[in-house]
């Protein structure tokens, strides 16, 4: 099993981790307290970046050997310490610098790492307001309830060669991507589906896992309260 590699059988968690968010006592805070030693993977990665990455990244290996997988807002955000990385695709969009030209401009340095680089196709979803991820990304998100342009989407992503797909309503999402878009897209391609993005209870995360989707991330509402981690695995462990 290649490291930070899904597969469609897999029902996994992971938490995500926002370098501009984390210092080292909230860092140090989340792994004596939470229960997020029980989760799958750790993603890092956030919409700008003034922190020090491979220092956030440090901190969270001092921590655990739970695989860290870089989840990167921007081109910028590459480090040596991570175990793999998610190379994110948004075929959501129509920004080729999100579909091809970070990716040309950041690709030496990606082969120098020597670690997985995992080709997602990235699908962002309208999930009640602007996000930080549509306004950066300069990209209009999918319609929420438009199953059959989600299914295309993610069948031009297969067909294109990603590894994986990410369906994302944004962090801090007032809406998730509904169970219904879920297991459309689940139904149609063959790779694994992971889902984020305004996901704050262990009911919505059964749901996620229900409908289909491989790996459930949660980033803000384990920042805000930890303790949310302990409650989904226990929840997770009645699937
Ligand atoms: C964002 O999908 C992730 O890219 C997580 O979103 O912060 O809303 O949990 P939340």
């Amino acid at each position: 099993m290649h490291i930070g590699k899904l597969t469609k059988y897999d029902k996994k968690l992971a938490i995500l981790i926002d370098p501009d968010k984390a210092d080292e006592n909230s860092i140090n805070l989340l792994f004596t307290t939470s229960g997020i030693e029980s989760t799958d993977m750790i993603l890092v990665g956030g919409s700008l970046l003034y922190n020090n990455i491979d220092l956030t990244i440090g901190l969270i290996k001092s921590n655990t050997h739970i695989p860290v997988v870089l989840f990167p807002g921007n081109a910028f955000q590459i480090s040596k310490q991570a175990d793999a990385f998610m190379l994110l695709n948004l075929i959501s969009g129509r920004n080729p610098d999100l579909l091809i030209g970070h990716h040309v401009m950041a690709a030496p340095k990606l082969k120098q790492l020597n670690i997985p680089i995992i080709s997602t196709g990235y699908m962002l979803f309208e999930s009640g307001h602007i996000t930080s991820v549509q306004y950066m990304s300069n990209t209009q998100p999918l319609p929420a309830h438009k199953t059959d342009i989600a299914v295309a989407t993610a069948i031009a992503g297969e067909l294109i060669g990603m590894k994986q797909l990410y369906l994302e309503a944004g962090s801090g999402a007032d809406h998730p991507v509904s169970p219904k878009i879920i297991e459309a897209v689940t139904n149609a391609v063959s790779l694994p589906i992971i889902v984020g993005g305004g996901i704050r209870t262990a009911e919505q995360a059964i749901q996620a896992w229900n409908a289909g989707a491989n790996m459930v991330v949660i980033g803000t509402a384990a920042e805000q309260s930890p303790a949310l981690i302990s409650k989904i695995i226990s929840a997770k462990a009645t699937l």
